[in-house]
């Protein structure tokens, strides 16, 4: 990958990160080092990490991500960290280390003559009332606060039972639940009055034109960008002058090593 980023803004999501694929975290460093060099802007939508119990679980993969970071921020481009549903409890702290700013969502973007809003994703799946649910409890500043106040041991345990619990719930869910709900995408860009969405999470990487039955902005036109999974290859939304761009790349720090088994989702 050349290091084309100069004045585009890069949109990423669902890397995943996590010790157990040290080689995705090759692939995260090189991407800095060269598809992002010289970006403007660089948003990262959520799911950065596999899971996140805190900024005080200190750990390398946390501290090598911080430090690629902030090299890149160092050279002026303006990196952004959106929560996902794995790792919403990256803070503040975190956000610091990476010369980084956290954004809540849903977050307005405005560059190149575009405005888009953008979100992680997972909170527009609202036909899947059992994760509605859990995001409602694990949002909540109470249960935040509770749950940091345990040992890093007892959230690590805690963190491993969710996974695997979601894990079986998902293996008998309908895919369609699975994804955003399409009267949400409407409301959202009524609510926001733009005519652009983006948004990973559901892994399902596409660009949607959707028809308005009421206009946006004079026009009855909007479009869903959804950013890819880091699984077999990597993905980046690039906007520039041109407008937006929907990109993949082979993964080039170990693409054949057997190893090399990113985590499905
Ligand atoms: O994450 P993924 O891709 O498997 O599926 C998501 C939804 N599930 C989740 C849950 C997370 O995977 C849990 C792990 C988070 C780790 C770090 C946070 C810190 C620990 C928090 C511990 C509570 O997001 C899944 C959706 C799917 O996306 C598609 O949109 O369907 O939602 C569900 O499967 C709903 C389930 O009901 C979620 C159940 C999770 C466990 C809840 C009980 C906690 C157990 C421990 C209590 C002592
Ligand atoms: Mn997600």
């Amino acid at each position: 990958m050349s290091a084309i980023g100069g004045k585009q803004a890069l949109f990423i999501s669902d890397l995943h990160l996590d010790p157990e694929t040290p080689e995705l975290l090759a692939e995260f460093l090189l991407f800095l080092e060269t598809r992002a060099a010289g970006a403007q802007a660089l948003y990262i939508l959520g799911d950065l990490f596999e899971k996140w119990i805190g900024d005080d679980d200190e750990h390398s993969l946390g501290n090598q991500v911080a430090e690629a970071l902030r090299k890149l921020a160092d050279t002026g481009t303006e990196i952004y960290l959106m929560h996902g549903n794995r790792d919403f409890l990256i803070g503040e702290q975190y956000a610091r280390k990476c010369h980084a700013t956290l954004l809540q969502e849903p977050h307005i973007m405005e560059r190149h003559g575009q405005r888009a809003v953008l979100i992680h994703g997972d909170s527009l799946c609202t036909r899947d009332l059992a994760y509605m649910q859990f995001r409602q409890m694990v949002r909540s500043s109470r249960w935040q606060q509770d749950f940091l106040g345990k040992s890093l041991v007892e959230r690590q345990m805690i963190a491993q039972q969710a996974r695997q619990q979601s894990q079986e719930a998902n293996s008998n869910k309908a895919s369609d639940i699975m994804d955003v709900t399409p009267q949400e995408v409407i409301k959202l860009l009524q609510e926001q009055q733009v005519n652009t969405l983006i948004h990973g999470h559901t892994h399902r990487p596409a660009v949607h034109t959707l028809r308005l039955e009421k206009p946006i902005n004079g026009s009855l036109e909007a479009q869903r960008l959804v950013l890819g999974s880091w699984d077999q290859k990597g993905w980046v939304l690039a906007l520039d002058e041109s407008g937006f761009n929907l990109q993949h790349f082979r993964f080039q720090a170990s693409p054949n090593s057997p190893n090399f088994s990113p985590k499905a989702k």
